[in-house]
C-alpha cells in the first residue's frame, strides 16, 4: 500500500425511500457491510432527522463508515474509510448498494496519508492489557441507536438496542416495539411513542382511576383503542365492573402487545372483556343510547386511523351512548407538543357536554415529547371529578394495588392547570 488508508466517497441514487428512513435497518446494514469487509466494529451511532433522513457512523478499528440519507430524494451519501490491508472498502460498497436497493451507485477512491509525503517517528504508546491476566484487551463494541418522536421543532429521543423486537406495517400503520435501555420495551406507531413498560403506569392509571374513583358506580365500560391492554388492566382492578368492551382497530397492536408487552396485555383474556377488532367510530355510531357508564378514548395521536377520534360526530355518539350519570375520559394530547389538537378537542367537548362538564387534567409521561400530557374528563350530569372523590377510598385503592403514579393528591392536583394552559383554552 502506498498510503495509510483508502477513502471511498459514494453516491447511491434510486434507493428504497422506506429503507433510507429506517434507523435500525440502516444501522444493521452498515454493521453488516463493515463485517463483510473484514472490519472490527468498535461503536455505532445512528440518529433520525426531521422530517426525514438518517445520519450515522460505524467506527471500526480500521477507521469508519458514515452515512447521510435523503429518503425524499432516494439518495444516500456514504463514505467508507479503511486503513491497512486487511479490510476492503469495496466489499462494503457492494453490500450497501444491495441493502439500500440502489438503482445506481458511483464512487471515487482517494488515497489518504500518502506514504511518500509522510515522515514516520517512532513513538511508544503502549498496549491496552488486562490488569489481572496481562492479555491484550480486544476493542469493546458499543452502539448508540435512537428512536426520536418529533415534530419540526421539538423532539424526544430514547436510546434502544437496535433491531426492533416487532415490526409490521399493518393496513393502518407501522407498528414497532423497541427494546430501550431506560424504559424497557416500547410500543410505537408510525414513529410515535405509544407506551413503554417503565412509564406506562402514569398514563393508564390516570386515564382510568381518576374517573373511576370519582364515580364508584361504574359497571359497564367501553374502551375505544387501547390495544396494548393497559387501560383494561386498570379498569379490572375495580371489582364492581361487570363488563368491559374494547374496540381496537388494529389487530397488529394487540398481537404485538400480547407477545412482547405481557405486563400491559395481561388482562386481554379476562372473561369480563369483550374484545372487538374493529372501527370504534362505526361501533359507537351503531351502539344503543345510554349503554355505557364510562367510555375511555385511549387513542393514538390524531393522524391516520385515530384522526376521526378527535371529531365532533364521534363525541356526539360518545355523549349519546353514556348512561345519564355516565362519564368519559380521553387522552387529549400535549398542551405544548400538540397545542392545536389539545385546544380543539377541549373546545369540541365543551360544545357537546357543556363548558362546566369538561375538565382537562395533566400527567407527566416521560416518554412523550415535552413530558406534559393531558386527559379530558367529561360528565353527562355534573359529576365533578374532585368534589366527588372519596379521598379515603382513593388512598386505600392506591395502596391495595401498589399503584406507581396515581394517588389521591395527584388526583386533585392534576386538575390545577398552569396559567399558560388556562390562557390557551380561554383564547378563541
Ligand atoms: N403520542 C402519544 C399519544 C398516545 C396515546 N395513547 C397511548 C396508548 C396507550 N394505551
Amino acid at each position: 500500500m502506498k498510503s495509510l488508508g483508502r477513502h471511498i466517497l459514494v453516491e447511491f441514487h434510486g434507493c428504497s425511500a422506506e429503507i433510507l428512513n429506517d434507523v435500525p435497518q440502516i444501522e444493521q446494514d452498515m454493521l453488516a457491510a463493515a463485517k463483510q469487509s473484514g472490519a472490527t466494529i468498535i461503536s455505532s451511532v445512528f440518529h433520525h432527522f426531521s422530517p426525514f433522513g438518517v445520519s450515522g457512523v460505524v467506527v471500526i478499528q480500521e477507521s469508519h463508515l458514515a452515512i447521510h440519507t435523503w429518503p425524499e430524494y432516494r439518495y444516500a451519501a456514504v463514505d467508507l474509510f479503511t486503513c491497512g490491508d486487511s479490510v476492503n472498502p469495496w466489499v462494503s460498497y457492494e453490500s450497501l448498494k444491495k441493502a439500500f436497493e440502489a438503482a445506481h451507485g458511483s464512487a471515487i477512491e482517494l488515497n489518504r496519508g500518502q506514504l511518500d509525503l509522510l515522515e514516520r517517528s517512532d513513538i511508544d504508546v503502549g498496549e491496552m492489557r488486562d490488569v489481572a491476566t496481562q492479555t491484550l484487551m480486544p476493542p469493546k463494541y458499543s452502539r448508540s441507536v435512537w428512536f426520536t418522536d418529533r415534530d419540526e421543532n421539538i423532539a424526544l429521543s430514547i436510546r434502544h438496542k437496535g433491531k426492533p423486537l416487532f415490526k409490521e406495517k399493518s393496513p393502518y400503520q407501522l407498528v414497532e416495539i423497541f427494546d430501550t435501555y431506560k424504559y424497557g420495551r416500547m410500543l410505537t406507531v408510525d414513529k410515535m411513542v405509544m407506551c413503554s413498560e417503565h412509564d406506562e403506569a402514569a398514563y393508564h392509571e390516570m386515564i382510568i382511576h381518576v374517573p373511576m374513583l370519582a364515580n364508584p358506580d361504574i359497571r359497564k365500560v367501553l374502551v375505544i383503542g387501547g390495544g396494548d391492554g393497559g387501560s383494561v388492566r386498570e379498569i379490572l382492578k375495580h371489582p364492581q365492573v361487570e363488563s368491559v368492551t374494547m374496540v381496537e382497530i388494529d389487530e397488529a397492536v394487540i398481537r404485538a402487545s400480547r407477545e412482547f408487552l405481557p405486563s400491559l396485555s395481561s388482562c386481554l383474556g379476562d372473561p369480563k372483556l369483550d374484545l372487538i377488532v374493529g372501527d370504534g367510530i362505526d361501533f359507537l355510531r351503531q351502539a344503543d343510547n345510554d349503554s355505557f357508564d364510562f367510555i375511555v378514548i385511549d387513542s393514538s395521536d390524531p393522524v391516520g386511523p385515530s384522526a376521526g377520534l378527535f371529531s365532533k360526530d364521534f363525541y356526539n355518539d360518545v355523549h349519546r351512548c353514556l348512561t345519564p350519570n355516565g362519564v368519559m375520559s380521553a387522552q387529549s394530547e400535549s398542551p405544548r407538543f400538540n397545542q392545536a389538537a389539545f385546544v380543539d378537542l377541549v373546545h369540541c367537548l365543551q360544545t357537546i357536554f357543556g363548558s362546566a362538564e369538561v375538565y382537562p387534567y395533566l400527567a407527566f409521561i416521560q416518554t412523550y415529547p415535552t413530558g406534559m400530557w393531558s386527559f379530558s374528563y367529561c360528565s353527562k350530569r355534573s359529576r365533578h371529578p374532585v368534589v366527588n372523590l372519596d379521598v379515603e377510598k382513593a388512598i386505600a385503592f392506591a395502596k391495595e394495588h401498589d399503584l406507581n403514579y396515581y394517588n389521591s393528591d395527584i388526583h386533585r392536583a392534576a386538575f390545577c392547570l398552569p396559567t399558560f394552559i388556562q390562557k390557551m383554552l380561554d383564547a378563541q
